[in-house]
């Protein structure tokens, strides 16, 4: 039966080793949760990294390791510190993953990350191979295994394989600054379908194939050799049930069951019924414009000094790649920013913003979005931006105001939010402006249409199209796709020609034995192709047959003498031997 194989960089699942004893848990992550609906069952199987590197990992334990992440559908791929270092904190996160966003400066060539991340592309690809059959499905994620689709196809021609990436994919003009662009399209190119968040990355995607390596493109077709890609947008969703059915809960409970953060969340809300919460949440990274956003905080309390003591800005950081110097670097930044705002600004019972450089319990999250009025999300550049969809999920009294950087993936799904550039300071203090003031009844209209779209566009949903249009993909390229003759297909025919007892040649005429001609008399058989056809009739065991809607005249005048066999008039008239059929003759 056929499998599906997931791979990502991680795997769903996290290790912990104690006294001895491993205990695989699940991650409640998003991509997790997505992917429950394919990766569910015995007939699927996620390959990626435990998060362990081999030197952390003890030799006894391998197996038990093994055991652990059998038991949830999963299988490791093994690697040492060292190719951690180069593959993931080297070139996935020091080379593509700026590049991806446009930060250029921070992007950093280097000839060894690339060789690492080339190998342990290989190390996934190998530990696929050596679990898929050819009729598997094999789903790849991000931007961390570009390479592996290809070395995949490579040694498993006919298997399916689908791709997704996470993060935007840039314009032909950025994307052509990396020194290995054309091995990553190439890897890429490997897969049946590619899908985006957003048709703009599909566009641009598209745009450096066409530039680069310049085959055929179709509106999001890629005809390459003999394979057809599609490429196409699967903007991707949230668990909306999830976070709305938590937030309903956390509104019924009672003191005794509210969290620590809840309870002092609540105590400054009563202190103060006047005062607005702003809330963001993100990856400590440079592409989501924390700095901005600090310095666009300080700009709104100099433009409308009113709200003074009457806001507060949540600020909530989850740490992150901590390894590269970028991230230590606006780490430090956003100490200092928060630090000097703070200490500008704060009188003895108000601290403008609160600063939290931590990962928090989901239940702390809930508690986060459904007590701040409005969520502030402000990145300079985002794949797609989860963090908003959840926000809105989570306000079930449909209250609350979302204010998204339309650099956001999401943003092209939320038009009813307040969409602001995340570089102009102006319409940022302006839009802050307009969402404290924002009527119940607008926030209700705006989020009753969000929440709609986000509760049917899932992130179950999204999986789904995306497995739909990779199964279908595939269909259609079994079915209707003609073959262009690769040199390898070309040397398969030719193995089967000569090794062949009997063979039954077609041959078709205009198109293929002759160029089309204006005037169809004019493609007359020359001297050549007499020479060629006569030389396979005279071949032992083979049949052959010339076939054209042509009127049987032209060809009885043109190839009769020779007593070729024709099957002439789309069918009409067959002749063998040079004698017309005698069931065709009435
Ligand atoms: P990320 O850059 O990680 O993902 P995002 O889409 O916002 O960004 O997802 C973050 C997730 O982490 C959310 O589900 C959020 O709830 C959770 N989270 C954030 N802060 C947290 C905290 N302090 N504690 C616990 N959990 C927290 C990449 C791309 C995005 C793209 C996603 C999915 O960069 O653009 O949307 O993949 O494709």
């Amino acid at each position: 039966m056929a499998k599906t194989i997931i791979i990502s960089n991680r795997l769903p699942v996290q290790l912990q080793i104690s006294n001895g004893t491993i205990t695989a848990i699940p991650s409640v992550g998003g991509l997790a949760t997505g992917m429950k609906s394919v990766h569910s069952g015995g007939d699927s199987l996620w390959i990626g990294w435990s998060g362990l590197t081999d030197e952390e990992t003890p030799d006894e334990l391998e197996s038990q390791i093994d055991d652990a992440l059998a038991e949830h559908g999963s299988s490791k791929v093994k690697l040492t510190q060292n190719e951690v270092d180069g593959f993931y904190f080297g070139f996935s996160n020091r080379t593509v993953w700026p590049l991806f966003h446009y930060f250029m400066e921070y992007s950093e060539f280097e000839w060894e990350s690339w060789e690492i991340y080339k190998s342990v592309n290989q190390k996934f690809a190998d530990a696929i191979l050596e679990k898929a059959d050819n009729d598997d499905v094999i789903w790849v994620h991000d931007y961390q295994l570009m390479l592996v689709p290809q070395m995949v196809r490579e040694k498993r021609p006919n298997v399916s394989i689908g791709f997704f990436l996470h993060i935007p994919f840039p314009s032909f003009e950025i994307f052509r600054t990396l020194p290995w662009r054309k091995e990553v399209l190439a890897g890429l190119l490997g897969s049946d379908l590619i899908g985006f968040h957003t048709y703009d990355y599909e566009r641009h995607f598209l745009s450096s194939v066409r530039r680069l390596l310049g085959p055929e493109v179709s509106f999001n077709d890629i005809y390459l050799d003999d394979r057809v890609i599609k490429v196409d947008s699967f903007p991707m969703g949230i668990d909306y049930k999830k976070f709305s059915e938590a937030a309903k809960e956390h509104a019924q409970r009672d003191e005794s069951k509210k969290s620590e953060l809840q309870k002092r969340l609540d105590t400054h809300k009563e202190s103060t019924p006047d005062a607005k919460f702003f809330l963001s949440i993100d990856r400590l990274d440079y592409t989501k414009g924390i700095a901005k956003r600090l310095n666009a905080f300080e700009y709104f309390l100099n433009k409308y000094p009113q709200y003074k003591e009457k806001v507060r800005l949540i600020i909530l950081a989850v740490p992150s790649r901590s390894n590269v110097p970028q991230y230590q670097l606006l780490k430090k930044e956003i100490d200092e920013l928060v630090g000097r705002i703070n200490g500008e600004l704060s009188t003895v019972s108000w601290t403008p913003i609160w600063y939290f450089y931590r990962s928090m319990p989901f239940d702390n999250l809930i508690d986060l979005y459904t007590t701040c009025d409005i969520a502030w999300l402000t990145p300079i550049r985002d794949g797609m931006n989860l963090v908003a969809k959840e926000y809105i999920a989570t306000r079930t009294d449909k209250t609350g105001v979302l204010i998204l950087s339309e650099m956001a993936g999401s943003a092209n799904e939320m038009n009813e939010s307040l969409l602001i550039n995340p570089n102009n300071f102006e319409q940022i203090a302006d839009t802050l402006d307009k969402a404290i003031n924002m009527p119940k009844e607008e926030q209700q209209q705006r989020n009753t249409l969000l929440r709609k779209r986000l509760e049917r566009y899932n992130v179950e949903k999204w999986a789904n199209d995306f497995m739909n249009s990779l199964l279908n993909q595939k269909e259609k390229d079994r079915t209707y796709i003609s073959r262009r003759l690769s040199v390898d297909l070309m040397n398969t025919v030719m193995k089967n020609y000569k090794s062949a007892n009997k063979r039954l040649v077609f041959l078709d005429y205009d198109g293929t034995l002759a160029g089309f001609h204006k005037d169809p008399q004019m493609a007359k058989p020359d001297e050549e192709l007499y020479k060629l056809l006569d030389e396979i009739a005279a071949q032992e065991d083979t049949d052959m047959y010339l076939i054209s809607g042509r009127d049987k005249e032209t060809f009885t005048k043109w190839f009769m003498h020779k007593e070729y066999n024709m099957i002439v008039e789309h069918g009409v008239w067959i002749s063998r031997m040079g004698k017309t059929l005698e069931c065709w003759k009435r």
